[in-house]
């Protein structure tokens, strides 16, 4: 019933979307979609978006929140119909392309379901695990779209690969340790600062204050997470394409 995978990974982690989803999807034709990449380091976008290309994968980044970059994703959409038409008898020309969206929660799959469309039927939000059924959408163009509820294969939620999912907020909030996150995402955002003295910084000139002076150490790090997210503290990209060669630490048969 599909015609194209688009399968979509947070631009801040690429691998670790990639590997947690991938077990669940037949090697079809597909395309990568690299989303938030307003929130990740851009050189790294364009390493990651050229790696994909290297193992013979199209691959786009696509802010999906705004816009910028579908229409390139569009311009190759369209030119796979024009591909698939030409070998079909005239009689089913007028089918659209049915495209699957398929990727971690969270990562932007509602979202590009309605950019694509030009609608806002598919429920969205900030929030891991919102779509909670597959749905067959349609809009105007020569687009159906499957969206589909995030996927994570959660024996793989541990270590480093359940941080940088709570960096990216692809796993609910009782799923990690704030704290824990928080000191993790301080040696991204900086390297040589000592986690404590960061963060309790950053909870003092926040103001998060308990009575006797002493900081509010769960809400700064919850605060920091949530500042980190939404691209606050900059722009940051969690893994590089030369992870990709290590990525056996984060499969089933580590
Ligand atoms: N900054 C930024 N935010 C985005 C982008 N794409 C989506 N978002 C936001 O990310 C959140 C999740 O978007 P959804 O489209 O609901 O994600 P989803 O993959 O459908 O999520 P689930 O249905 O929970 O699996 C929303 O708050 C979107 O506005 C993007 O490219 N950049
Ligand atoms: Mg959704």
């Amino acid at each position: 019933m599909v015609d194209v995978f688009l399968f979509l990974a947070d631009a801040r982690i690429p691998l670790t979307s990639v590997t947690l989803a991938e077990p669940y999807l037949l090697k079809r034709r597909r395309i990568y979609v690299l989303t938030k990449p307003d929130l990740a380091d851009p050189e790294m976008t364009s390493a990651w978006t050229g790696f994909f290309a290297s193992l013979g994968n199209r691959a786009f980044a696509v802010n999906c929140k705004k816009g910028d970059g579908l229409s390139a994703l569009l311009g190759e959409l369209r030119a796979m119909k024009a591909e698939i038409d030409a070998k079909k008898p005239a009689v089913l020309l007028h089918r659209p392309l049915r495209i699957m969206l398929f990727g971690p929660p969270n990562v932007g799959k509602s979202s590009l379901a309605n950019r694509l469309l030009g609608t806002t039927k598919a429920p969205f939000g900030a929030k891991p695990g919102l779509t909670r059924s597959s749905n067959w959408l349609k809009g105007r163009g020569f687009l159906e779209i499957l969206d589909t509820p995030g996927v994570v294969d959660t024996s793989l939620v541990k270590g480093e690969a359940q941080m940088k999912l709570a960096a990216a907020w692809a796993i609910p909030d009782n799923r990690y340790d704030p704290e824990e996150v928080a000191r993790y995402l301080v040696g991204k955002v900086c390297g040589e600062c000592e986690p404590e003295k960061y963060l309790e910084e950053y909870g003092r000139n926040r103001g998060f204050m308990r009575e006797g002076g002493m900081v509010d150490f769960e809400r700064t790090c919850k605060t920091f997470i949530q500042d980190f997210r939404e691209g606050r503290l900059g722009r940051f990209t969690l893994e590089t394409p030369d992870e990709w060669e290590q990525q056996t630490t984060l499969t089933r048969g580590e």
